[in-house]
């Protein structure tokens, strides 16, 4: 037996190879606790760190993001922070500080202005630098249209990466933009950009703009699973470094090749052409906008909620949020995949009727549409 007592070999354990149920296993068989433990002793064995520094930095988002991760179990943030000796310096959801202005004094130490705050632990350097929102670079270039304290985010955003030993970016508006970044006549204005990509373009990442050439580890997700950023956060305190990613900046092991819909609880209805017309009929559905066969995340062997549930199987048709191109490469979110012109930009309705004659719907049109589809 895989996880019977005594036989895991918890030394070798790479945390990010496990999925969600595995993860759970051996936090069950070790005890969360004594599991973080371990690695806790990683951290200070091989890399004599005292603790690790986390600066999280908002801009043009909903904060969802963070909401998704004080949602996180194994660890929780509670645990990561006591056993992962994480100190979250600076989150300005969750930092007691507040502005220069405390009941309508003005204050001027770090312990209770959290500009002062941001200016001393980005003059220490030496932190995780987490990223929660789009930066915009409009009007002109200034990133006036995000002020924060009197200064442009995509200026905080600059400062706070030339200082950091990492960067990450928590949910797809700082990955790629995301909503804030849909094709509108405000997006054309505001001029929202993600850090290192804008959409699918490597070029436009707000980061190049301000002359920084840092790596980025992308964890997009409207909003990004906790366990992505929990566990990518921990491969980077714990020395493990930065996971592997794909050509989006995604780590591979959380957004893999295949996409959502081959783990789809539903998709033995797919598989035989039962495909919903209306919401609550309880079968595939494609036929109701979902995304997933053309997402590439793990939602659908990790689940969310502490594994209770994900989007397709609650009924709800995958909105492929962690695409580089979302929102706009799939909407609208309720049209199926076929009809839905940026992303396919072909009728497989069509194709799959001239290729398969009668059986337009089913394994035959499946074939096509595994052929007819593309990522983004
Ligand atoms: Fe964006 Fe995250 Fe969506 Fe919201 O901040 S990824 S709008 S869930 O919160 O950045
Ligand atoms: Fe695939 Fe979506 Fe149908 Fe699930 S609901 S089988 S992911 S098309």
């Amino acid at each position: 037996m895989l996880f019977g007592e005594g036989e895991m070999k918890f030394e070798n354990l790479d945390i990010l190879k496990l999925d969600r149920r595995t993860f759970l296993k051996v936090a069950a068989a070790m005890g969360a606790s004594a599991f973080l433990g371990t690695y806790k002793a990683d951290i200070v064995n091989a890399l004599a760190l005292a603790e690790t520094k986390i600066v999280w930095l908002h801009g043009a988002e909903c904060t969802g993001c963070t909401e998704s991760f004080l949602n996180a179990a194994y660890p929780d943030v509670v645990q990561a922070i006591t056993k992962l000796n994480v100190n979250v310096a600076y989150h300005e959801t969750l930092l007691a500080q507040q502005g220069i202005f405390v009941d309508g004094r003005l204050v001027n130490t770090a312990e209770l202005n959290s500009e002062i705050l941001l200016e001393e632990l980005v003059a220490e350097g030496g932190y995780v630098l987490v990223v929660e929102g789009a930066i915009p670079n409009g009007p002109d270039g200034t990133g006036n249209y995000c002020m924060i304290g009197g200064h442009s985010f995509k200026e905080m955003v600059r400062k706070a990466a030339e200082k950091a030993e990492a960067i990450v970016a928590m949910g797809t508006c700082s990955s790629y933009g995301g909503v804030p970044a849909a094709n509108s006549a405000i997006q054309a204005i505001t001029d929202n950009r993600g850090l290192a990509f804008t959409g699918t373009d490597s070029t436009k990442g707000i980061l190049r703009e301000v002359g920084i050439d840092e790596a980025v580890v992308n964890i997009p997700g409207c909003p990004a699973h906790p366990d992505w950023v929990m566990l990518t956060l921990a491969s980077i305190i714990l020395g493990k470094g930065v996971p592997d990613l794909d050509r989006y900046g995604r780590p591979a092991v959380f957004y893999p090749d295949h996409t959502i819909h081959e783990n789809c609880p539903r998709r033995g209805f797919y598989d035989i052409g039962q495909l919903d017309t209306e919401f609550a009929e309880g079968h595939c559905l494609w036929k109701l906008g979902c995304k997933a066969p053309v997402t590439h995340a793990d939602c659908a062997i990790r689940l969310w909620n502490n594994t209770l549930n994900m989007c397709t199987q609650a009924g709800s048709p995958c909105i492929g949020c962690v695409q580089p191109g979302f929102p706009d490469s799939t909407t609208p979110f309720y049209v199926e995949i076929e009809k839905v012109p940026t992303l396919v930009g072909v009728d497989i309705n069509t194709i799959a009727k001239v290729a398969v004659g009668a059986a337009a719907i089913g394994v035959g049109a499946h074939a096509v549409r595994r052929i007819a589809m593309k990522e983004e």
